[in-house]
C-alpha cells in the first residue's frame, strides 16, 4: 500500500508537480506514515533521479527547477508533522544553520534545521547563499555552540573551510563547534576540513549534534 504511494511520490516530483507532491504528503499524514518515511523513501527517490538525469544531460534546468519546488511542497506539508513528533523538550543547544555562499541549494538544510528543532535544539536558519562573516556574526549573536553548514555543489564546499579557518582565525573553536554535510560531502572531507562533525543525511546530523554538545 504505503509502496505505491512511495512510488506516486518519487513520479510527482520527477514530473515537477507541486500540487500532487503535495497532496500526496497530506495522504501520508492522513495514513499515519511516518513524515521522514516519506521524504526518504517517496519524495527523495524521485528528486535524486531528476538529479542523476540532469548530470548525465537527459533533464535540463527547468526540470531540476519544479522538481525542487515540487519537493518544497511535499516538506512544507510534512515539516509541522515532523516537529509534532519531536519528543525532546530539554533545550539542547543554539545551533546556526546555513547553505554557504553561492549555493542556493535549501532542501536538504531545512530538512536538517527540521530535525534539529523537532529534537529540542534551537535553530537560527540563516537561508542559502550564506557568507561566512554572516554565519560566524549569528553565531556570536545568540551565542550559539554549533555552526551547521549545508553545501551541495563541488564548487562550493570549499566555503565550510572558509568558514573554519575563520573561527580559527578569531579563536573561536572549541567554544564554536562545526557540522558539514550535503551531496559533496565526505568523511574525508570534514577531516580535511577540520570540522568537528559531518553526517550524510537529517537523522545522522541529529546524532552529531547530540555527540558534538555532549547530549547523547
Ligand atoms: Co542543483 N545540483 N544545481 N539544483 N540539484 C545538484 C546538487 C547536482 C548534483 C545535480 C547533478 O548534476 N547531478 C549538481 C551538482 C554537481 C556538482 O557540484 N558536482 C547540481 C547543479 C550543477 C546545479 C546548478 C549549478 C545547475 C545550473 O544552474 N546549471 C545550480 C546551482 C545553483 C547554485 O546553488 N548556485 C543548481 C540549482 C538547483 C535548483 C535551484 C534547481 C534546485 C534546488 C532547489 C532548492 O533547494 N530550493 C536543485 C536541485 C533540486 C538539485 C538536486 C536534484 C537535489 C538536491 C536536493 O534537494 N536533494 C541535486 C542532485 C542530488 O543531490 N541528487 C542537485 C534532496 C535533499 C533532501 O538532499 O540536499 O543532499 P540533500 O540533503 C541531505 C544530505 O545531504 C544531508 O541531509 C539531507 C537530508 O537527508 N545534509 C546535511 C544536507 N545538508 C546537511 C548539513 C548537515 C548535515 C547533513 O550538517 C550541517
Amino acid at each position: 500500500m504505503s509502496e505505491e504511494l512511495y512510488k506516486q511520490m518519487a513520479q510527482s516530483i520527477i514530473d515537477g508537480d507541486s500540487d500532487l507532491s503535495a497532496e500526496l504528503a497530506k495522504q501520508a499524514v492522513e495514513q499515519n506514515i511516518h513524515p521522514l518515511e516519506a521524504i526518504t523513501k517517496g519524495f527523495v527517490v524521485g528528486v535524486n533521479y531528476i538529479g542523476d538525469q540532469f548530470g548525465m544531460g537527459e533533464a535540463f534546468l527547468p526540470e531540476l527547477v519544479m522538481a525542487g519546488e515540487a519537493m518544497k511542497a511535499a516538506i512544507a506539508v510534512l515539516e509541522p508533522e515532523l516537529i509534532k513528533l519531536g519528543e525532546a523538550r530539554e533545550t539542547m543547544g543554539r545551533v546556526v544553520l546555513a547553505t554557504v555562499e553561492g549555493d542556493i541549494h535549501e532542501i536538504g538544510k531545512t530538512l536538517v534545521g527540521t530535525m534539529l528543532s523537532a529534537s529540542g535544539f534551537e535553530v537560527y536558519d540563516l537561508g542559502v547563499d550564506q557568507p561566512a562573516d554572516k554565519i560566524i556574526s549569528k553565531a556570536l549573536e545568540v551565542n550559539a555552540e554549533l555552526i551547521g553548514m549545508s553545501a551541495l555543489l563541488t564548487t562550493t564546499m570549499v566555503r565550510q573551510r572558509e568558514v573554519i579557518e575563520e573561527l580559527d582565525k578569531e579563536g573561536l573553536r572549541p567554544r564554536i563547534k562545526v557540522m558539514v554535510g550535503g551531496a559533496p560531502i565526505t568523511r574525508d572531507w570534514c577531516q580535511k576540513i577540520k570540522a568537528d562533525g559531518y553526517s550524510e543525511d537529517a537523522v545522522g546530523a541529529v546524532k552529531i549534534a547530540k555527540e558534538l554538545l555532549g547530549k547523547a
